[in-house]
């Protein structure tokens, strides 16, 4: 899996500017299609903005909690699978138009860190940043507290892989799969939003699977 990720995307950025270049006319309905040309198994793709990401374990995972809280914390990976774990089986949906049916997730609600954090009166959302060093993402609070938003652990009933953004990622589950950051590293209490890596490319910040970015169906590609 790592092999293939690490292989797979070896002189990737020259190839992405080639195929942003080819694929300029359409480019504004599917970027985040570009780096998906990899399969990845199980009808799944990888994705990945950044050409290369390091590895990190319990050794050396850290996941940060701060911005508008009262009590800033950071989590060790033995920390976050010490905590309750809920599950949730849905079906993932890239909006470039791949679906994997009934996916189980399993990690800690985001609205128990956030709670534990102690959110400030005047935060209104969440910024979201991973270990890419690259990739960002947000949500509302009224959208991070919802019970179907978790940090995730495992998938698939396995420990998530570094491909799958392992050891931690972001499972926004009713939202397009860009929502779900891989490698995450800090979530950040803010008070205003601020647009994600796609999300300032043109795609929709409130991204509802068949509410958003246009589209009314979740065709299968
Ligand atoms: N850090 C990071 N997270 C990311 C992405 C990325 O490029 N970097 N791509 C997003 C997109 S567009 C999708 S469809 C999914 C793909 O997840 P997968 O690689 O596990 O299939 O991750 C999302 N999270
Ligand atoms: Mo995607």
């Amino acid at each position: 899996m790592v092999g293939l990720g690490a292989a797979g995307l070896a002189g990737a950025p020259s190839l992405q500017r080639g195929f942003e270049a080819v694929l300029g006319a359409t480019a504004d309905k599917d970027p985040t299609g570009l780096t998906g040309l990899l399969p990845n198994g199980g009808g799944f793709r990888y994705y990945s903005v950044a050409s290369s990401v390091p590895e990190r374990g319990p050794d050396d995972y850290r996941l940060t909690v701060d911005g508008l809280v009262e009590r800033p914390t950071t989590y060790t990976l033995e920390a976050l699978r010490r905590l309750p774990q809920a599950r949730v089986v849905r079906d993932v949906q890239c909006v470039t138009g791949w679906r994997v049916p009934g996916t189980p997730f399993e990690g800690v609600p985001l609205f128990q860190l956030l709670d534990a954090a102690g959110v400030r009166p005047e935060a209104r959302a969440i910024r979201f940043s991973c270990f890419d060093g690259t990739y960002t993402e947000t949500l509302t609070l009224p959208q991070a507290r919802r019970d179907d938003v978790m940090v995730a652990l495992r998938m698939q009933d396995k420990p998530l892989n570094h491909s799958h953004g392992g050891p931690v990622r972001l499972y926004v589950a009713p939202m397009y799969f860009y929502k779900s950051a891989k490698w995450l590293s800090g979530i950040t209490v803010t008070r205003d939003v601020e647009p994600g890596y796609w999300e300032r490319l043109g795609y929709d910040i409130d991204a509802w699977v068949g509410k958003s970015n246009g589209r009314d169906d979740a065709p299968t590609v």
